[in-house]
């Protein structure tokens, strides 16, 4: 008999709502839930996928061990946790508390033992706690702790007026922040807003699905958006453009700023950004000219060269053209599962969240927002002495092919002396380790929408139950945290001040109570609506005025180390191609994307996921392809001054001639370059982790890195495998 549940996906952070039939404790189809009103019945490919992720053989059944010739033996996973415990105290023991590394993957953050982890970590009193935050929008935190921030936001994404897009896809990542449009659904969101009138500028060197919905598409060379949105602000300041009022009473450092900018002439960000200065000009007035709506960036610019400047620019012209609540507006969304809390009209004065912390060894990097980068962590993994790494607990994450310097990264895994990993397949990084802890997939467990509330629109909120019961032994992420910590006596809290007690383990709806203490909404309410609610409140929320001891402080738009990076970005030598003539000798850029068909290296194997490419395709001008002598299909050889990986040409004409587009986290060893067209292959390969790097997060140029690209030699050839069915 085929019973049908309401629930939402968890395949990725943007919790569509979605109904599965299951059928003998098994999914047999999913579709969206028209009844949920963020996601109105959206799916992608990777939702749909969710039945065969969850039933695939490669499936982890259970939790294994590696033995003495290698292999991995199945062992119930409360045995392991006995094991994993004694061990992790012993080398703790014998080598000092930061010898234990955790690092919390996506699936790591996402989960419910996002608290839970950090906690542990604090527990543990190890400084080495890692996320991929550290390698993916980092800049956002420098930005806004430099320029300060807005204590009641920007306006909701419903009632913009004005999008400015720098480096961001939201329909394909469905990612967004800042007054975006909600995670889930981007595509209908943004048709929505057109049709209200809404404009959108879009700032990506490709044609995206968002570039082609755009009022106005600026493709810029990759890499130099500060230039580009220096010349942005040089516009806004000359004619006078930015909100007066507000910059009047809440912002600093204008002078400074539009001295800073003054050479950033539209003809000479045209040369170097190779946007016309005409549209230069256009997008800085079309932008500064709405009444609402702000400039969002993420992920493209982070990655590429000087994201501190870049992020702090986006601050900068939300400041100026004062996109923010004020006193008496209805505040955007109050949250229904996060607890209560109120909106002042009010500068969060700038601040430095940086040179306080633990210290790394290695290139004056440090604790960044209470985490250590991931720039330093295969150094601290393979560098004897004080403070050396040797075990790591990796939770929901894929350093092997996500990382920096891969192949550092590989020799770092392989030198763990325990390597413990929480996952739902055998991924490269599993292989490598001593302990995999097969986990519950999202259709097995109970949770809420707590993580993406923010970004809706609306306070709403949903509940799902677990909705298949699992007959091997997987657990839960907070179930291996709860079990380490009452093994090794370290106490641990769910919430803040809520103590999860070692002897005695709640079960999964007690843990969720737990979890959500202090919550706005109550999750029994939010229980009753299998397709989630929107939780008003009885009265509006609105934005409180300032506080009497905030009403002085001001957001600065010319902080020194931002002013001094742009002095040096304008003294660089521009070559006639554009960009600076010191990367003469590469012929591309490369540049980060997400595919629509896998998140990260998740789901990479899946077959419903791999019918499009089964690999991350090197997407390139039809011109780059011809002047290589390749078709698409056509193996490749891409070298930065680092290291080197193959690829699979694609043609794309959405992107300009001189760049590659390549999305991430594929592949694996770099044994396995021959098996390219099975399995694509790890852009990270390529980064050095030692230059280039933001000196506050650590972050290295992930993207807009120069490379050379080449056709294979006839003996290179040779050794690729063909593509298996
Ligand atoms: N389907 C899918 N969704 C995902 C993911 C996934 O792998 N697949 N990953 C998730 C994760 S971990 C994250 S952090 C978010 C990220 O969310 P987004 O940041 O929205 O991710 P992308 O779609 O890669 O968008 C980045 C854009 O930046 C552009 N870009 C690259 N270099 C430059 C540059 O130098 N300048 C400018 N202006 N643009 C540049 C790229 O062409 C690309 O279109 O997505 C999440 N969502
Ligand atoms: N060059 C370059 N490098 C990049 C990026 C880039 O754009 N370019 N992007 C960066 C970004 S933004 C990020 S976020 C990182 C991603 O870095 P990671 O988070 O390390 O990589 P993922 O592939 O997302 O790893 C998720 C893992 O969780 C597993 N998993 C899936 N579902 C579950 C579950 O329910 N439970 C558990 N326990 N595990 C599960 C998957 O099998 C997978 O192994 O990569 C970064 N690296
Ligand atoms: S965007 Fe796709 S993968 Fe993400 S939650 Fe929605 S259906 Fe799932
Ligand atoms: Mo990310």
């Amino acid at each position: 008999m085929v019973e049908t549940h309401k629930t939402f996906c968890r395949f990725c952070h943007a919790l569509c709502g979605i109904e599965v039939d299951v059928a003998d404790n098994r999914v047999v189809a999913v579709r969206g839930d028209r009844d949920n009103v963020i996601s109105r019945g959206y799916t992608c490919a990777k939702g749909r996928a969710l039945p065969d992720q969850h039933h695939h053989p490669d499936r982890l059944r259970g939790t294994v061990k590696r033995a003495a010739d290698g292999s991995f033996e199945p062992i119930p996973s409360e045995t392991a946790m006995d094991e994993v415990a004694e061990r992790l105290l012993a080398i703790q023991q014998r080598h000092g508390p930061s010898s234990v590394a955790v690092y919390s993957g996506t699936h790591g953050l996402f989960s419910t033992a996002a608290p839970l982890i950090i906690s542990w970590v604090r527990a543990l009193g190890t400084p080495y706690y890692f996320t991929p935050n550290t390698i993916d929008q980092p800049s956002q935190s420098t930005a806004r702790a430099r320029c300060g921030s807005w204590d009641a936001g920007g306006s909701r994404f419903c009632d913009a007026d004005v999008m400015l897009f720098i480096g961001n896809n939201p329909g394909v990542s469905a990612f967004s922040r800042d007054g975006g449009p909600p995670y889930a659904n981007g595509f209908g969101y943004l048709k929505e807003a057109g049709r209200r009138g809404m404009k959108i500028i879009a700032i990506d060197p490709r044609r995206t699905e968002l570039a082609r919905r755009a009022d106005l598409h600026l493709q810029v060379r990759p890499g130099e958006d500060p230039t580009l949105l220096a010349g942005m602000l040089r516009t806004i300041l000359e004619e006078g453009l930015y909100d007066r009022e507000f910059t009047d009473a809440h912002v600093e450092g204008l002078a400074a700023l539009r001295e800073a900018v003054a050479d950033y002439t539209p003809d000479y960000v045209e040369r170097r950004s190779l946007v016309p200065a005409s549209q230069v000009v256009e997008a800085a007035r079309l932008f500064a000219r709405g009444r609402s709506g702000s400039a969002m960036s993420c992920t493209g610019v982070n990655m590429a060269p000087r994201p501190d400047v870049t992020q702090h620019f986006v601050s900068a012209l939300n400041a100026l053209c004062g996109r923010f609540n004020r006193e008496g507006d209805l505040v955007a969304n109050p949250g229904a599962l996060q607890p209560p809390r109120s909106h002042y009209a009010e500068v969060v004065p700038p601040k430095d969240l940086w040179g306080k912390g633990p210290q790394s060894r290695f290139r004056g990097l440090g604790h960044f927002m209470g985490e250590m980068p991931i720039n330093v962590f295969a150094d601290e993994i393979l560098t004897e002495g004080e403070g050396q790494i040797r075990a790591l607990v990796c939770i929901g994450g894929n350093p092997a092919v996500a990382f920096p310097d891969q192949r550092k990264v590989f020799e770092a895994l392989r030198a763990l002396e325990l390597s413990v990993v929480l996952d739902v397949r055998m991924t490269a990084t599993a292989q490598l380790a001593h302990y995999v802890f097969g986990c519950k997939l999202s259709l097995e467990k109970p949770s809420t929408s707590r993580t993406a509330e923010l970004q809706f629109d609306v306070p709403f909120a949903q509940y799902t139950p677990a909705i298949l019961e699992p007959e091997f032994d997987v657990i839960q992420e907070w179930e291996f945290l709860w079990g380490m910590a009452h093994r090794m006596r370290t106490p641990i809290k769910v919430a803040r001040g809520v103590p999860l007690d070692l002897d005695r383990k709640p079960g999964d709806e007690e843990f969720l109570e737990l979890l959500h203490t202090g919550s706005r909404v109550a999750l029994s309410e939010v229980r009753k609506y299998p397709s989630g609610h929107v939780f008003e409140p009885d009265e509006p929320a609105r934005v409180q005025p300032a506080r009497p001891e905030h009403t002085e402080a001001r957001m600065n738009v010319a902080p020194a180390a931002v002013i001094r990076q742009l002095r040096e970005i304008r003294g660089e030598a521009v070559s006639d191609s554009g960009g600076y003539t010191g990367e003469g000798e590469f012929s591309h850029r490369l540049i980060s994307r997400r595919m629509l068909d896998v998140y990260n290296s998740t789901g990479d194997h899946l077959p419903g996921l791999r019918r499009r490419f089964p690999y991350n395709p090197a997407f390139m001008n039809a011109a780059c392809m011809a002047a290589i002598g390749v078709d698409s299909g056509d193996v490749v050889r891409i070298d930065s001054d680092h290291d080197f990986i193959y690829g699979v040409a694609e043609r794309a004409n959405d992107i300009r001639p001189g760049v590659i587009s390549m999305s991430h986290a594929r592949g694996g060893e770099p044994d396995l370059d021959g098996e390219v067209r099975n399995i694509g292959s790890t852009t990270n390969r390529l980064v050095s982790t030692e230059r280039n790097f933001e000196p506050i997060s650590g972050i290295p140029r992930q993207s807009a890195i120069p490379v050379n690209v080449r056709r294979l030699s006839a003996e290179e050839l040779a050794a690729v495998a063909p593509a298996r069915p």
